[in-house]
């Protein structure tokens, strides 16, 4: 490859590199208070998950420490994780939902 091709190629992989994720995972912790009732109720509120699927993922965070519920562009993952924390709030609940990159 000559100077020119070398250079364009540097380019183009920089410029992916800073753009930002287009994807992102919204996550719920563990705690030791939430009940799992209340977590299975905003599993199928807010992700759209069933019954089983609610209690699966609900599970999996008791025991791991925080599970994905879903992954989103930047606008909707950040609105879950508001709709989520007041949800939580509102009743009372410690259970808190958060954004990582996908
Ligand atoms: N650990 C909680 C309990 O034993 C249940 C729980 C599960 C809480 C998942 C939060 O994201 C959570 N009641």
């Amino acid at each position: 490859m000559g100077r020119l091709g070398s250079v364009e190629h540097t380019e183009e992989r920089v410029e992916s590199e800073l753009q930002p994720p287009s994807m992102y995972k919204v996550v719920l912790n563990n705690d030791d208070y939430t009940p799992m009732d209340f977590v299975i109720e905003v599993l199928q509120r807010f992700f759209n998950k069933d019954e089983q699927q609610a209690t699966d993922i609900m599970l999996a965070i008791h025991h791991q420490g925080k599970g994905i519920c879903g992954v989103y562009s930047f606008g909707i993952a950040e609105t879950k994780v508001l709709q989520v924390n007041q949800f939580a709030k509102e009743n009372q609940h410690p259970l808190l939902c958060s954004l990582e990159t996908a």
